[in-house]
């Protein structure tokens, strides 16, 4: 069986952050705010009112931040750029200071020898682009692609692949269907047309970094779907939650078309919002990278209820991370294999641009944090990554979410998913074990290749 020591010349490793999540410095340098400013506002949306106005304090700390990278020996850092930092408003003036701040965090990448990867959405949209209806309305993708445009033309000579848009499948339910995150609103099956206008967005973004032969990639979050028994009950089940979580983010960028919905009751014009001319401009620009954020597999079964035409049913038997995700390495490589059978030649080189676990990790009296259960769930995870690559699946890089603990959205700071420990009242980085364990993984690695 190949394992992690194994994966090919080239690999990448990485790690991976989002903006809200560890910057803080919300109302510093002229920084709009974004709809997790206000989302975290009000009161009951986010576990015990935690909010991100100081987070990590990554705004002021990166030198900190960067150092530890560089004792990672990374590759890469896959961060995110906040949108309303560069355009307070999402739209028309740009903030200099906003830009000032990326521009010094790459330079330092590049003076610690690390290639910076950045994602130009991860959820924080200007509140302003909120008030003129978010992602349900269609201007915001050519807003988006305004904003790349200002931003590419700044960090794009150094620079060379960009993300465009972070988990949009997760921004569309939990943000738009089912109110849990920012924007917090709960339109259901209404929520679809903030699919298609995130596509759009990726899009015309591509084709702005297209033009300037910057590398376009997209982070999605995917999980492969088991059903429940096959049952064909179970089978139309599954294939119905297959469509939404996984193809209606993916078949658009690779086959340029989306996929049946129709056991959701939804045409192949997605609640009306898609366009003549829509798909061709979507594909239109190749992707040089699919990224690929996994954390665990989905069960399905046939609904016992009216309602959507699928229930998720529990994996047994299985660990489960301090959020309660079933922990299945396995599953890594079932997607991969699956998504190269799927889309065939169509299927560009794989990123893991995401994977990793919530441990309730906590300082020991000597100082040390001893997270076995991370370690363990990145080894089995990178063990499947080499099994599914010995099995022809081309995967460039491994980014594991995440560098530091951080604002986990709706959990706010109780899940920790860092190679560092932050405490933050005094804002002190503690690398855990499996920072030491991530270092050494990755030296062993570059030692085999080089003999
Ligand atoms: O923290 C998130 C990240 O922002 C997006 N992907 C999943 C992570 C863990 O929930």
């Amino acid at each position: 069986m190949p394992n992690r020591l194994d994966l090919p010349g080239g690999f990448r490793w990485g790690v991976s952050t989002a903006a809200y999540q560890i910057e803080g410095a919300v109302a510093e340098d002229g920084r709009g705010p974004s709809v997790w400013d206000v989302f975290a506002a009000r009161p009951g949306a986010v576990r015990d009112g935690h909010t991100s106005a100081v987070a990590c304090d990554h705004y002021h700390r990166y030198p900190e931040d960067v150092a530890l990278m560089k004792g990672l020996g990374l590759d890469g850092y896959r961060f995110s750029i906040a949108w309303s930092r560069v355009q307070p408003s999402g739209a028309g003036p740009v903030n200099p200071a906003g830009l000032d701040f990326y521009d010094r965090l790459v330079d330092r990448l590049l003076g610690a020898g690390i290639t910076p990867l950045p994602t130009l959405f991860h959820w924080d949209l200007p509140q302003a682009r909120e008030d003129g209806g978010g992602w349900l309305n269609r201007d915001t993708a050519y807003r988006f692609a305004e904003y790349t445009t200002v931003v590419a033309d700044r960090l794009g000579d150094r620079v060379p692949a960009w993300i465009t848009l972070n988990e949009p499948f997760v921004h569309m339910v939990y943000g738009y269907a089912l109110g849990i995150h920012a924007p917090g609103r709960a339109l259901m099956l209404d929520a679809l047309p903030t699919a298609h206008h995130q596509l759009l967005a990726h899009g015309l973004a591509a084709s702005v970094l297209g033009e300037r032969n910057l590398e376009v990639m997209i982070a999605n979050n995917l999980t492969p779907v088991r059903a429940a028994s096959s049952d064909q009950g179970d089978l139309a089940a599954a294939a119905a939650y297959d469509a939404l979580h996984n193809r209606l983010f993916t078949d658009p960028l690779l086959l340029g078309c989306y996929p049946d919905l129709s056991a959701f009751g939804v045409g192949p014009d997605l609640g009306g919002s898609v366009r003549d001319g829509d798909l061709k401009l979507i594909a239109g620009t190749a992707l040089d990278g699919l990224g690929v954020n996994y954390y665990n597999p989905t069960r399905i079964a046939a609904p016992t209820e009216p309602g959507l035409p699928f229930a998720e049913a529990p994996i047994e038997d299985v660990p489960r991370t301090a959020f309660g995700w079933p922990v299945v390495p396995e599953g890594l490589r079932e997607l991969l294999v699956g998504l190269r059978d799927r889309y065939g030649t169509a299927l560009p080189p794989v990123t893991i641009t995401e994977n990793g676990c919530s441990v309730a990790d906590e300082v020991a009296a000597d100082g040390t944090v001893d997270d076995r259960p991370r370690i363990d769930y990145l080894a089995g995870h990178l063990d499947a990554l080499a099994a599914a690559i010995a099995e022809g699946v081309d995967v460039r890089g491994y980014f594991t979410w995440s560098l530091l603990d951080n604002f986990e959205w709706a959990e706010g700071f109780h899940q920790r998913f860092g190679l560092v420990h932050v405490d933050f009242e005094t804002q002190r980085r503690t690398p855990k074990a499996s920072y030491a364990w991530y270092r050494e993984l990755i030296a062993a690695h570059r030692k085999r290749l080089t003999g």
